[in-house]
Parts: C-alpha cells; structure tokens; sequence
C-alpha cells in the first residue's frame, strides 16, 4: 500500500481535537483513504458477526454499476478487541451482507404460524399493524403483557420501546443460557462482574491459565484468543479441564478430562488444598477477604483421595494442578468462563472458581484479572422523558433471588403458556433465535402457540422468525448507525458502528424501527429526534470525544483511565456488603443458600447412554452463521463426537451417519460420526447451532444437527435461576 506518511501526518495533527482524547496515529480513514487516491473508502466501524464488537476497517469500491461494495473487512489496529486482526467470521460479514437469503422487505403472515406463507408489505403497513395489534393488546391485558427478548445491540432500541410502554418484561439468552451466573456470583464474591463485555484476564501476563470448558480457540472471542496464543507462546501454564481434548487443551501442560458436572468436586479440593498446604496469599487474604476460617473448615472434607474418585482424575495430577497454581500465585488465574449454565448447580461452582481467584490474590494482579478501568461514562437518554414505572411487577426474574437485572427468558416463557401471574401476549424479539437459544423448544413452540401477536426484528428468515406475524427486516450492521459503545478493557474507551454503504432492499436499522412505532404508539416524546448519527454526534460531545476522530479512526481511549493492577495508590474496591471479598457470602445466607460452596453430584448417564455435551466451533456464531457464505462453506454441518472405544463397540464408524436419541425419545436427524480418542467415553459432543428447519436458509436448512432439539430437560439453578443444559442423556442409533 503506498501510505504517504506526509498526508496522514497532516491529517493525525488535524483530527487531534477533542481534549479527552489520546490521539493514537496508526490509523486514519481518511488519511489512508487520500493516501490510496481515493480509489477506495475506509469506513471504521464494529462487527456483530458475534458479541465481541471488534473494531473493523471496511474497505468501500465502487463496482462496475457505480455501487458502493464493500470489498474487504479488516480488524483496527487501535481497537483493543480486534488488536488488527479479525476472526474468520468477522471476515465474512461481507457474505452476510451480500447473502442472497436475507429478509429483504417487512411481511406480514397470511397463512397458519410457521406454514411460511407471508405477503411483503411497506414499511407504513408494516408499522401501522404492528401498532395497532400491540395497542388492542394493552388495552385488554396492560403493558406488561408485551414481552421482550432479544441479543446483541437491536435490543437496546426495543428496550426503549418497551420501558416507554411500561413493560418490564425484558429478557435475554445472553442471561440465563449464558453468563448470568458468572456475573452474579462473581458480584457476590467481588463485588464486580469478572467482564464488562471481555473477560478482564490478564492472559499475556500470566504463568499458570486454568480453563474449566472455557474452550478458548473454538470460542473464538478474538482479543482474547490472540491473548491466549501470546500465552502459550510466552510458555505459561496451561491446565484445561474438559471432558473433551478440546483445541485448548492441544496447547496445555495438563488435561484433565474430568467427568461431566463434577468440576465443583475438584475445585473444592483445591480450595483444600492451597489453605492446607499454605499456597494462598495470606497478606492478599487477610487485607481484603472475609470468611476464611468458615471457608478452611468447610472445604477440610474435600480431600483428593475423594475427589479422584468422584471426577476420575488422577490424584496425584489434582494436587500438582494445586500446587502449580500455588507455586506461581498471584500471576495465575482460572478463568472465569462464559457460558456457566451447565448442571443447574451451576453458582456454586462458579462461586469456587472465583473464590479460588480470590485465595490466590489473583484479583488486580499482573498475570490475574484486571481490575475494572476507571473512565466515567454518563448515562445519556438524549432529554428522553423518565420511563413510566411499569404497572405491574415485571416477571422476569421469577423466584430467583440473585437474577441479576437482565431476566429470565424461560420464565417470561412459562408465564406466556400459563398466564400466571397475568397473560403475556405479545412477544417482540430482535436478534435472537429463539427455538435455537432456549432448551426445551418444544416449549417455546408451545409459548409461542398462546401469543396474539408476534414480531420478529432480524436479518435472515430463520425458524423463529418465520413463526412471526410481522417481520421487520432489519439492515445488517455494515449498513447502519449502532452505538456509541462504551469499551472496557485494560483501559475504557468509546468505539461506534457506522455504515460502510446504504442499506439494502427494503431494509431499515432497529433504531429507526422502534423509533417509528414509538412514534405509532403515541410515544414521540421517546422516538429519536433526528436521526441516530446526530443522536451518536450529541452523546460523543457528552462523553467529552471527538466526533471527528472516533468516526475517522474507529475508537478512542479514555486518556488515564487504565489502573489495571493493584497498588499502594490503587486499592480494589469491593462493592460487598462488607466492602470486602466475600469467601462466606453474606448476601447467600441471607437468602438461606449455602454461604460457602458445597458439591452436590449431578446425574450421571444410565446404561448404554451418554451424556450430551455442546460447544462452539471458530467459524460459527451459534446458528447466525450457518447459511452465511464462506462460513457455511468452512463448516457445514456438525459432527458427533464419540469416543473411538465406544464406537468400536457399538460397531459405529468414523464417517458413519447415526442418529441419537434422547431420554425423552425425541431422535435426532442422522449426524455423521467423529470416533476419536479425543473424547471421554460417558460422554457425547456436538457444535451447537446447526440443524436449521427454515427452507428458506438454502444453504443451511437440515445441514447438521440441532442440540436444542435434543434438551428437552433443563435444570434451573436455584440461586440464579440459568437453566443447566447439559443434563440430557443419549444413545445411539445406528442407521440401518
Ligand atoms: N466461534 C465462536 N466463538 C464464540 C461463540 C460462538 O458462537 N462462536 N459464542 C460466544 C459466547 S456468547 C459464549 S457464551 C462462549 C461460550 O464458550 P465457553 O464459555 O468456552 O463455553 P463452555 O461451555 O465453557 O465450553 C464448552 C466446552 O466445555 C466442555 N464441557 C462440557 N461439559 C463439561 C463439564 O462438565 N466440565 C468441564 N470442565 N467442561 C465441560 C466441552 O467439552 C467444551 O469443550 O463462546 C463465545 N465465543
Ligand atoms: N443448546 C444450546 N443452547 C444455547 C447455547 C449452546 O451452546 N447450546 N448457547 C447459549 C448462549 S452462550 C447464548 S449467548 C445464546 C445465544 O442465542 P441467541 O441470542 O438466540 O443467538 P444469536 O446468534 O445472537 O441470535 C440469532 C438471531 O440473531 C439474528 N441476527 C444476526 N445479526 C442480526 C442483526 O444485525 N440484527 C438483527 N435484528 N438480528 C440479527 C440471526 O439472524 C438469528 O435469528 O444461546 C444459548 N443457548
Ligand atoms: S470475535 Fe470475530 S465475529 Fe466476534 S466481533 Fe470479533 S471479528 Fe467479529
Ligand atoms: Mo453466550
């Protein structure tokens, strides 16, 4: 590339405005772009190919036809999320863009929910019934009987919508099928969630790296996977406890394919162990952390004798993972995992891991996690009015004391089929599958059989979508306004998404979507202004950040905001009710939970069945990506992973296709076979997000196997309330 460094010098002195801002002059889009000769644009912005919201450089040509296309994407080097890079699915969000089987115009159902049959409408028609049929709905049942869910950043629009109705019911997979848990148990330990969005590991720092599932290089968070790489590279420790020789676990100095659901078993033996063999950081414990001598006295009976036979270990392979932590305390971490709803005891075991952190002085330590940054971002409404308080209780929490704020999606579900405590009639989802997300589909089927009106903001047509009575197609994120985006990291920083070209079709952003109906429901004092860029300009200008330099390069840091480690002038703040960390949880006991975690075993499979495990493949984003050129052809179908003895002796072949079938006897679609040695023999693996049944996925419809069909049984965890998936048991079934 000829980069004239003249030109992009002029342009770095001439963009260094905005007084809050470190002026950091790799990249300039502008400056690149007359770099070039202006063959090209370079649009900054943010992928949403997952969650992770990675800093891109699309690159913008016109065609033959004198259309904008986007070209290439590339990963910012100033965003801390991408580091330069981006991951494979952040390079084909060019096929999803360009996917021919895109929603292209809104619809409305003419035919029985989920026949397909649709007519294609203007978006005032569209509108104007979605109005109407949600006003008919409040006024016979109120504003809590309209739900939502949703995942990613279109939820945050229809959270707006919502609130301003008076509706609470606002739920996401991203809680309770997710990190929920985590976050709420890390909040009862510390006082603060181990993540803002990224984990707050100091990977690149660290000795010893103990990952429990946490499949890091499958879940492929990018930052986080280049930090792990750094990692390995820089010799550190790696132990991986997983069932499965996971790609992790390829990089690790230990494996330890424990048994499924009995990690909390080892991490109570560990627990035992530091404190008895003197390997926690006593000044670390004795400054900052309560509870410690309940803590030792309740781990005593959790000795490694024991713990080898409940998890099938080694015993002498559980003390020296112990010891190694010890050894090299406090630059050690185990990571704090994301997706924890496993068992259905699932806080007690993320408490141990956190409490583990704690013992070792991990918390704001090189090499530890990192403490939170410190840039202040005032909330902003835009001079929004205050939301009406909602007239009724929101049920989304349901009897689950330490829910968290975000709500429980199989709650609202249970309430939509049993009107109890009051109907729920109306659902809107935007960017979330929900037949796909939630266990048990059949009850989602069921939920969504009960409901008046459904509607369903997304980009592709999948099977939940196709169940709506009006689809609101939105735009995909190359071709809208979304954000600001508060960035926390190391450091806090602002990132935005911008669009690379106009949008396609017939299709319109989610901010303008809920901001019509506002505007349709009577709400206009609750619809954007203007439009969501100048809504972006007036937010910048109130977080002190240049508008000019974060749409020219992507991302700004927040100028001394980063206090990642602890020192005398930095000193953790634990927002506990004892200011301290919390090894004996008073919150818990106060709800008549155990204070200090304790192991409870979990079913294991019967005869002749194996347990259901899942997981993430590089090169998918749950079931978004399936039918995303490039992706699909990566990946396009899933496999089952199953231990080579055991396909020896059931007579099954590496290659063959079999189908499963559950404790419930649902039977799954035929699935090809992957015997390997890689795998536990009680145990059986598959890739979620696969076994599409919407036909007009051309690409992905019936390619692979759908997990979520097969988790008819889920086990709600009693303290948080995330629903344990992987309590589902298999077997076999060789296709004759
Ligand atoms: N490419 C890609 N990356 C992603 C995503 C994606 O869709 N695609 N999704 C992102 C999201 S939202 C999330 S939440 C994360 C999820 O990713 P993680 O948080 O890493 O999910 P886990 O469930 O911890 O990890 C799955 C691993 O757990 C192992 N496992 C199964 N049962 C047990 C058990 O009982 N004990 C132990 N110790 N291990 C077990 C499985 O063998 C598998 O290797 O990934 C994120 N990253
Ligand atoms: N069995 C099983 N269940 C699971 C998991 C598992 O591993 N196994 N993982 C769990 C986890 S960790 C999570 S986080 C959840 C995730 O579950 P979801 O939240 O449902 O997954 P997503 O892929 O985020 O959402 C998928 C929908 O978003 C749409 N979409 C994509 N981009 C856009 C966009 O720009 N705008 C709009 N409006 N829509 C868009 C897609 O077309 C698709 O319909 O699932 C959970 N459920
Ligand atoms: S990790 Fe990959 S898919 Fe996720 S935001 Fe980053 S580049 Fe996009
Ligand atoms: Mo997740």
């Amino acid at each position: 590339m000829a980069f004239s460094r003249r030109n992009f010098l002029k342009y770095a002195a001439m963009s260094a405005g905005g007084a809050a801002i470190v002026d950091t002059p790799f990249f300039s889009a502008r400056a690149r772009a007359e770099a070039e000769g202006g063959t090209a644009r370079y649009v900054p912005t943010s992928c949403e190919m997952c969650f992770w919201k990675c800093g891109v450089i699309a690159k913008v040509q016109k065609n033959k036809d004198g259309v904008d296309e986007v070209v290439k994407l590339e990963g910012n080097p100033l965003h801390p999320q991408s580091l330069g890079k981006l991951c494979a699915r952040g390079q084909a969000g060019i096929g999803q863009l360009y996917d021919p089987d895109r929603l292209k115009r809104p619809m409305i159902r003419t035919g029985e929910r989920g026949d397909g049959k649709y007519k294609e409408v203007s978006w005032e028609e569209a509108l104007s019934y979605t109005a109407e049929n949600l006003k008919k709905i409040i006024e016979k049942h109120g504003p809590h009987s309209i739900a939502m869910f949703s995942h990613g950043s279109p939820g945050d629009y229809f959270t707006n919508l919502l609130s301003a109705l008076g509706s609470g019911n606002i739920s996401f997979p991203s809680f309770s099928q997710c990190k929920g848990i985590r976050d709420a148990t890390w909040e009862l330990t510390f006082g603060h969630k181990p993540a803002t969005s990224c984990e707050r590991v100091d990977m690149r720092n660290s000795r010893v790296i103990v990952l429990f599932g946490t499949h890091l290089g499958e879940n492929m968070h990018n930052s986080q996977n280049q930090e792990f790489s750094q990692a390995v590279g820089n010799g550190a420790k790696i132990i991986c406890v997983d069932p499965r020789y996971s790609t992790a676990a390829s990089k690790a100095s230990m494996w330890l394919p424990i048994k499924p659901g009995t990690d909390t078993a080892l991490l109570l033996t560990w627990i035992n162990i530091l404190i008895s063999e003197d390997l926690y950081d006593k000044a670390y414990i004795e400054q900052y952390a309560t509870g410690f001598d309940q803590l030792k006295e309740a781990v005593k009976e959790y000795t490694p004798e024991w713990c080898a036979k409940e998890t099938d270990l080694p015993e002498a392979n559980i003390v020296e993972a112990a010891r190694e932590l010890g050894r090299y305390a406090p630059s050690v971490m185990i990571h704090p995992g994301r997706h924890v709803s496993w068992y259905g005891n699932d806080t007690q075991r993320v408490r141990a891991m956190a409490i583990i952190n704690a013992l070792l002085g991990s918390w704001g330590r090189k090499g530890g996690l990192y403490l939170p940054p410190k840039g202040k971002f005032p909330s902003y409404n835009d001079g929004a009015p205050e939301y009406p308080i909602p007239d009724e209780d929101p049920v989304i929490k349901g009897n689950y004391p330490f829910a968290g704020g975000e709500g429980l999606t199989q709650v609202v579900r249970d309430v939509t089929i049993t009107s109890d405590p009051y109907p729920i009639k109306a659902w809107i989802i935007a960017g979330t599958d929900l037949l796909k997300a939630l266990p048990a589909p059949a009850r989602t089927r069921e939920a969504i059989s009960k409901l008046d009106f459904m509607i369903a903001v997304d980009i592709m047509p999948a099977e939940t979508v196709m169940m709506a009575d009006v689809i609101l197609p939105e735009c995909t994120y190359l071709e809208r306004h979304d954000g600001l985006f508060k960035i926390e990291t190391r450091e806090s920083g602002v990132s935005l998404r911008q669009p690379a070209i106009e949008p396609m079709y017939d299709t319109k952003p989610a901010w303008w979507i809920a901001s019509e109906l506002c505007k349709k429901m009577g709400l206009d004092d609750y619809a954007v202004k203007d439009s969501w860029e100048e809504r972006m300009k007036r937010q910048a200008k109130a977080w002190n950040v240049s508008w000019e330099t974060l749409a020219d390069k992507g991302y700004v840091s927040i100028p001394d905001s980063a206090a990642p480690y602890i020192t005398p002038e930095n000193q953790p703040v634990f927002k506990t009710p004892s200011g301290k960390i919390e090894l004996y949880s008073s919150k818990l006991e106060e709800k008549h939970f155990d204070p200090i975690p304790k192991y409870e075993p979990t079913e294991q499979p019967g005869e002749g069945m194996y347990r259901l495990v899942y997981g993430r493949s590089p090169v998918h984003t749950f079931s978004r990506t399936i039918n995303t050129p490039f992706l699909w052809e990566l990946m396009k179908e899933n496999e089952l992973w199953l231990n080579k003895k055991e396909a020896d002796r059931l007579g099954v072949k590496h290659g063959q296709r079999v189908r499963l079938e559950n404790q419930d006897k649902v039977v799954s679609a035929p699935m090809l076979v992957k015997a390997t040695e890689r795998i536990r023999r009680d145990c059986v693996y598959m890739v979620h997000g696969f076994g599409h049944n919407s036909p007009r996925l051309s690409k992905a419809h019936h390619s692979g196997v759908d997990d979520q069909e097969l988790i008819t049984h889920y086990k709600v965890d009693p303290i948080c309330g995330g629903t344990g998936m992987r309590v589902n048991f298999v077997k076999i079934i060789k296709e004759a």
